[in-house]
C-alpha cells in the first residue's frame, strides 16, 4: 500500500530532497508551507506539482492539527525550523519559539491527530556546541552555544519526551552539517562557492568572512536524507548520529573552491569582524557507527566533491543570470 508523510520544511534544502526520495519510492506527500509574501519554490519548483501542499506554521498550533488531521501520514519529518545559527543571536525568541516549541506543537498534533505516526525530528550537531569529548556520538553531553543550539537541544528532548511518556514512534537524527547547490546563501559552504563564481564570472570583487579556523564535519544532503528515512522503517524508535566522520576548516573550504575556479584564494578572501560569532563553536566531528551498523546507511559523495559541485551549480546559475541577491 502507499504510504504517506507530511513533510514540514519543504521548501528548504533538506525538504526539497527528503521529498524527492519519498516519491521515488512512491509516497503521497504532503508538503506545510507557510504563507509568504511572494512563494518561495525554487528548491521544490520541478516536484511542485507531485506535492500536496498544506497552509500551516509552526507556531499556530491549530493549522498544524489541521493539516494531521488532513494528510493521515504515516510518517511525520519535522525539518522546519530558523535553522540559521548568525540569526539565532538577532533573534533568539523567534529561534526559540520555531526551533524548539515549534517541535512540541508539532509532537502534540501528532498525539491528538495520528499517534500511530512515526515521526522525525531534525536534531542538529550544533547541540555539542563547546564539545566535551572528539568525536561526539550519541551519548555525548550537549553543551549548545548560540539560542539555537539551545532550542535544538530543547527539541531533541521534548521528542525524547514525548517516545518515553505517550510510547510514540519518534526518532532524532543529530545530523552535522550537510550541504548542497540548494543551501541558502548565508551558510558558510553557499557563501563560498557562491562567492568563488561570482568573482570568477566578474560579478563581485572580494568576500568577507568570519572565523576561518573554524572546523566542521561537512556532508552531502542528498546522502542524509536517505538516513532520515532509514530511521522511519525500523521497528524500534531511537536517535543516530549522521555524519561524515571528516573535519575540515573554513580555510580549505575556501581552498577548494577558489582553487576550482583557477584562483588565489587569499587575494580576495578578507576577514570582517561582522561575520565572527559571539560564541563559536570551534569544531565538530561525529562517529556515525551506529547508523552504519544499525540502519546500514552509507555515504555517497566525499567533501572535495561536495564543493565542487556546488561551485559548477552556482556558476551554471549565475552563468544564465539567474541573480542571488548578495549578502
Ligand atoms: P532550511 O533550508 O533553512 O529550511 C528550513 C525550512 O523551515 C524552510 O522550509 C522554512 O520555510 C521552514 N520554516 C521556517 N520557519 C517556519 C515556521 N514558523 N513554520 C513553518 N515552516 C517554517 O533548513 P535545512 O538546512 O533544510 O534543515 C532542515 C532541518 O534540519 C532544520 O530543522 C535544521 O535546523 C536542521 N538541521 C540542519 C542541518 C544542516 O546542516 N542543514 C544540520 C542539522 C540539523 P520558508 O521557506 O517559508 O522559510
Ligand atoms: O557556519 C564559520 C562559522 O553558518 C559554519 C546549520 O545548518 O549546521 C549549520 O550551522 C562555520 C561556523 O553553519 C563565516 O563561524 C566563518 O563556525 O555554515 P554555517 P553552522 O553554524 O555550523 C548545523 C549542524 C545546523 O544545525 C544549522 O542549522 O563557518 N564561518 N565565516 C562563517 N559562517 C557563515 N555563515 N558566514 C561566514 O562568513
Amino acid at each position: 500500500m502507499t504510504k504517506s508523510a507530511l513533510i514540514t520544511g519543504i521548501t528548504g534544502q533538506d525538504g526539497s530532497y527528503l521529498a524527492e526520495l519519498l516519491l521515488s519510492k512512491d509516497y503521497k506527500v504532503y508538503g506545510l508551507r507557510r504563507r509568504t509574501s511572494v512563494p518561495i519554490l525554487e528548491n521544490i519548483e520541478h516536484i511542485k506539482d507531485e506535492i500536496e501542499f498544506l497552509d500551516g506554521d509552526l507556531l499556530d498550533a491549530g493549522s498544524l492539527i489541521n493539516a494531521v488531521r488532513i494528510s493521515k501520514p504515516d510518517e511525520v519529518y519535522n525539518l522546519a525550523a530558523q535553522s540559521f545559527v548568525g540569526t539565532s543571536w538577532d533573534q533568539p525568541v523567534t529561534t526559540g519559539m520555531v526551533t524548539g516549541i515549534g517541535t512540541t506543537n508539532m509532537l502534540e498534533a501528532v498525539r491528538m491527530a495520528k499517534p500511530d505516526a512515526k515521526f522525525y525530528q531534525a536534531s542538529s550537531s550544533e547541540m555539542f556546541g563547546k564539545v566535551v569529548e572528539t568525536p561526539q556520538k550519541e551519548t555525548t553531553p550537549f553543551y549548545p552555544r548560540s539560542p539555537y543550539g539551545v532550542a535544538k537541544v530543547y527539541g531533541h528532548w521534548i521528542t525524547v519526551n514525548y517516545r518515553e511518556s505517550f510510547d510514540m514512534f519518534a526518532c532524532s537524527g543529530i545530523l552535522f552539517n550537510h550541504e548542497s547547490p540548494r543551501r541558502g546563501v548565508e551558510f558558510v559552504t553557499r557563501k563560498v562557492t557562491d562567492a568563488a563564481a561570482r568573482i570568477k564570472l566578474g560579478l563581485q570583487k572580494e568576500l568577507r568572512m568570519g572565523n576561518l579556523d573554524a572546523k566542521r564535519d561537512w556532508g552531502f544532503a542528498g546522502d542524509y536524507v536517505k538516513a532520515m528515512h532509514l530511521m522511519l522503517q525500523q521497528d524500534t524508535p531511537d536517535d543516530y548520529v549522521i555524519s561524515t566522520g571528516e573535519m575540515h576548516t573554513v580555510e580549505e573550504l575556501v581552498e577548494i573552491a577558489f582553487g576550482h575556479v583557477g584562483l588565489k584564494w587569499r587575494d580576495y578572501v578578507v576577514v570582517d569582524p561582522k561575520f565572527v560569532r559571539p560564541a563559536e563553536v570551534d569544531l565538530l566531528l561525529g562517529d556515525c557507527t551506529k547508523a552504519k551498523t544499525k540502519l546500514g546507511w552509507e555515504l555517497e559523495v566525499g567533501f572535495e566533491q561536495l564543493v565542487t559541485m556546488m561551485v559548477e551549480s552556482d556558476l551554471k546559475k549565475l552563468g544564465k543570470g539567474q541573480e542571488i541577491s548578495s549578502r
